[in-house]
């Protein structure tokens, strides 16, 4: 070979690896472990750079961790149910099973492609029975401990893929895919009781030191704890049964400015009352068309009715307060009603200003206070105001100290409670969707719902559904739905909802700790590799994804399924940053943006001329022409060069822009390394250095063993940080370093091998050629990893600036012992200070020794 030739190279390296079976993982409670896992990607059909960036990243970390002596257990597989499977099967007239397999096997040769350290063995897609068979098993488990229920709730219904959506796939009132304006409908559905674990998913956080601060808070604030008072209203008549309302307030001080009852156009009392009142079954069917999360309620205007009922204020029954309904108010939160303080909630003021109600202040600034107009005075909790007349005889006081005092009156008078309420709900899997996890239940006339027998798992998805009408194939699909009822033999019904994809991902960590067992997990291969040890993926999945992972672990703990101490899943989290890329535009006559591929663009101009605007460091994405495939970049460059410039670049946490002109430095620096090793590797003698050997060896020369030391220092501290673009900065100087070096082919080539042993989890098919061809025998892939003598690690040599009357003019790096005498005649003869005596003495010359060097002439 005479030329860098990365797809020999790596083919080459990637066989042998495989033979070898080198990251094939197996338990050995003798050894240490460790558990290093990327996010696993849904088989969209192709890999995208991002793809590269977390895989090199978790690469790393994986070889890195292998080299120092754990036992690695590093696995990939496929989140592959959803709807896009579904889109493709009536796009295209094929079963979403085709259509993902093909995805997965066309994916998984350009994964191989990238020669990732991972243990295929392992491998599976959601979508495989045998993976899906266990969630179901897993799902009865936790019916029979209540941790899954059923129960009627409101959900966001997308019209037009006629499916419920989660809060969160509803954007702007629209359904995140197919952009239909989302309806509210009442169904019975499947939830799990995340809910009961909110104080404990909450509190838990403050341990997992290893996450990033934002993920976190991120959390937190989805759990949303508030401390508030619970209470009711008397209703002055009784109405269909109820004869109080019920309320969740987190600020009771303000409860003398309480202007209006709330209901929420799901509260069962409105229920009631609609029955025999069409207007306000008419406003409240109005109401119903947005969907239910809390940012589509915030965001639509506010509106209202009056219920004509009528309460007492629990501080005054000669006060009456009237009872209104109104669109701002969530059922599934607190009580779902509410007291409105106008004067001090902006919702409420925008309410009671539109609706011409009372606006009572309780509370004003201290210093110049002002009339409430359109805004609401709402004050942060911990700063001090002056109360109006407060029930519980405070004048100045903070919201907290006034909430407090409010609390605990309430409680000595019995009218209230103090309570803490959690803003997170309880999770509804059910989809009403062909490509997911069948939800292994039984629908019986008489004996209700029957959760199919262990023995029968897995319910398999039926091969044979048809995509020509809208909604879920399932249910018209007779010869699967109809089956005996499981406990008493009469013909039942299958349930046909399926899980929400979500579910496929909280639990797939642990199954890839024994992907073959016949129970969700095997426990004696869980208790040895669990936790996760380093999780790796996109800060996309902060909230969710890991929140159900989390809930997760603790209920499959509780099943027997995980020892208790992997309730928290990820000991360390990394979330890194986006791979961007220029994107090219001109305008079109409307002044609309025309986008152009990078490779229709030179110099800034197209073709025939046309200047382009760029627009810099942007996300990629097809419609703006601006996506790097990998697959190209690897046809060209090679795997390794891909990895390197991905890990190169930017800190990981960062976004990283992806430059041709990057690219193509980062090959030639690759191309560079081939060529030092194959220069100086005839002139060795092929004694060889053995994989066997820990300590590097060989670098005689003073000057390079120090900077090799210090290299292999930087370098694992880098690694260990998640700082690999440091990493790679230090790789870049050594390799500098030893070119330029002049010492001895035999000491160069000792350079070499470490630099290749360092650069080995990020370019680990150049690393193993140039590895070889300078002698080394045996995997680099299982040597360990190089440590630093500490000896070279100290640095004994300073650095002195030299002053001529008084002014810098030059520097001088000596030993931290060099004798006055001859720190002296260096001085005199350097450059600068022959240039300033002009053939003269000095007229004194002072060396303070490891500080300065002073002349005076
Ligand atoms: C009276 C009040 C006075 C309130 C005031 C606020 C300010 P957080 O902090 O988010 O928990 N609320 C309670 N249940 C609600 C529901 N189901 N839908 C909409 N709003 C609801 O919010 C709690 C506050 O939000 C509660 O405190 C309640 O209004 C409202 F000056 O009660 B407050
Ligand atoms: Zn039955």
């Amino acid at each position: 070979m005479s030329r860098y030739d990365p797809a020999a190279i790596e083919a080459k390296w990637q066989q042998h690896w495989d033979t070898e079976e080198v990251f094939k993982a197996k338990a050995d409670p003798a050894r240490p472990k460790y558990y290093v896992l990327e996010m696993f990607p849904y088989p969209s059909g192709n890999l995208h750079m991002g793809h590269v960036r977390n895989y090199a990243m978790g690469d790393v970390v994986a070889r890195y961790k292998a080299a120092c002596g754990f036992n690695v257990l590093h696995p990939m597989g496929w989140d592959a149910f959803g709807l896009p499977a579904e889109n493709a099967a009536m796009e295209r007239k094929i079963h979403p099973g085709s259509w993902t397999y093909a995805n997965i096997a066309n994916m998984k040769a350009q994964f191989r492609s990238l020669g990732l350290s991972l243990d295929w063995s392992r491998e599976f897609a959601t979508c495989d029975p045998e993976y899906y068979g266990q969630q179901q098993a897993l799902f009865l488990d936790f019916l029979e401990k209540g941790l899954v229920y059923r129960k009627a709730a409101v959900v966001n219904w997308d019209p037009v893929d006629m499916t419920v959506l989660a809060n969160e796939q509803v954007e702007d009132g629209r359904g995140w895919r197919s952009g239909a304006l989302v309806e509210r409908r009442e169904l019975t559905q499947w939830f799990f009781r995340i809910s009961d674990f909110s104080q404990e998913l909450l509190s838990a956080l403050d341990g997992l030191e290893n996450w990033p601060d934002k993920v976190r808070t991120m959390q937190a604030n989805w759990i949303g704890q508030s401390r508030g008072l619970r209470f009711g209203f008397a209703l002055e008549t009784p109405a269909h049964d109820h004869d109080r309302i019920e309320v969740f307030t987190t600020r009771p001080d303000t409860l003398m400015g309480a202007s209006f009852v709330g209901l929420s156009p799901d509260h069962p009392l409105t229920k009631a009352l609609e029955k025999d009142n069409p207007d306000l079954a008419a406003f409240c069917a109005d109401c119903r068309r947005t969907g239910t999360s809390e940012e589509a309620l915030e965001k639509a205007e506010k509106r209202g009715m009056d219920t004509g009922l009528r309460v007492r204020h629990p501080l005054n029954p000669d006060w009456h307060l009237p009872v209104w309904i109104a669109n701002f108010i969530l059922m599934d939160y607190g009580t779902g009603a509410i007291f409105a303080c106008p004067a001090h909630d902006q919702r409420d003021l925008d309410f009671a200003r539109k609706y011409d109600l009372p606006v009572t202040a309780t509370f004003e600034a201290l210093t110049d206070p002002q009339p409430i107009a359109d805004t609401a005075l709402v004050l942060p909790k911990s700063e001090k105001v002056r109360w109006i007349n407060h029930f519980t005889g405070l004048t100045e006081a903070t919201g907290d100290e006034a909430i407090a005092a409010t609390i605990a009156k309430a409680e000595t008078e019995g009218w209230g409670t103090g309570v803490t309420q959690y803003r997170l709900r309880d999770w509804g899997l059910s989809r009403q969707r062909y490509w997911g996890c069948p939800i292994p239940v039984v629908h019986c006339d008489s004996c209700g719902v029957v959760p199919e027998k262990k023995e029968n798992l897995p319910v398999k998805l039926p091969e044979e559904v048809s995509f020509d009408r809208p909604g879920n194939p399932l249910d018209r699909h007779d010869a699967w739905r109809n089956v005996p009822c499981p406990a008493c033999g009469a013909p039942a019904k299958r349930e046909t909802d399926t899980m929400d994809t979500f579910v496929d991902s909280s639990w797939y960590f642990a199954r890839f700790t024994s992907p073959g067992a016949a129970t969700p997990t095997d426990r004696a291969e869980a208790d040895y590799w669990m936790n996760v040890d380093q999780y790796i993926g996109g800060v996309e999945h902060a909230i969710l994804h890991l929140l159900y992972s989390r809930f997760f672990a603790r209920a499959m703990a509780i099943c027997g399924h995980l020892p208790g101490t992997a309730a928290e899943p990820f000991d360390a989290l990394f979330t890194q940053g986006m791979v961007t890329h220029e994107i090219y535009q001109t305008r079109d006559a409307q002044g609309r943006p025309v986008y152009h591929l990078p490779s229709d663009v030179t110099d800034g101009r197209l073709a025939d001329g046309t200047a382009v605007e760029t627009v810099p460091s942007a996300k990629m994405s097809k419609s703006k022409k601006n996506v790097v495939d990998p697959v190209g970049i690897v046809n060209r460059f090679g795997a390794d060069t891909a990895r390197w410039f991905m890990l190169s670049d930017s800190p990981p946490e960062r976004d990283v822009e992806w430059t041709d002109a990057g690219a193509e430095a980062a090959h030639k620096h690759l191309a560079r390394v081939w060529r030092m090793a194959s220069e100086l590797a005839p002139s060795l003698p092929q004694a060889g250095e053995s994989s066997a050997e820990a300590a590097p060896k060989g670098v005689s020369d003073a000057a390079l063993a120090r900077l090799a030391a210090r290299t292999i220092h930087d370098v694992t501290q880098g690694i260990e940080g998640f700082a690999f673009n440091t990493s790679v900065a230090k790789l870049y100087a050594f390799t500098a370093a030893i070119q330029k070096s002049a010492a001895p082919a035999s000491d160069r080539a000792a350079a070499l091998r470490i630099l290749a042993r360092l650069m080995a989890p990020m370019t680990p098919h150049l690393a193993e050629e140039v590895w070889t061809m300078l002698g080394g025998t045996g995997l680099l892939a299982r040597l360990p990893w190089p440590e630093a003598d500490p000896a070279l690690l100290v640095d004994d040599t300073v650095t002195l600036p030299i002053q001529v009357n008084g002014k810098r003019r030059s520097e001088l790096t000596v030993a931290k012992d060099m004798p006055k005498a001859e720190i002296e005649k260096l001085a005199l003869a350097d450059v600068a200070v022959q240039k300033a005596l002009a053939g003269g003495a000095p007229k004194k010359l002072i060396v303070v020794p490891g500080r300065i060097v002073n002349v005076v002439v």
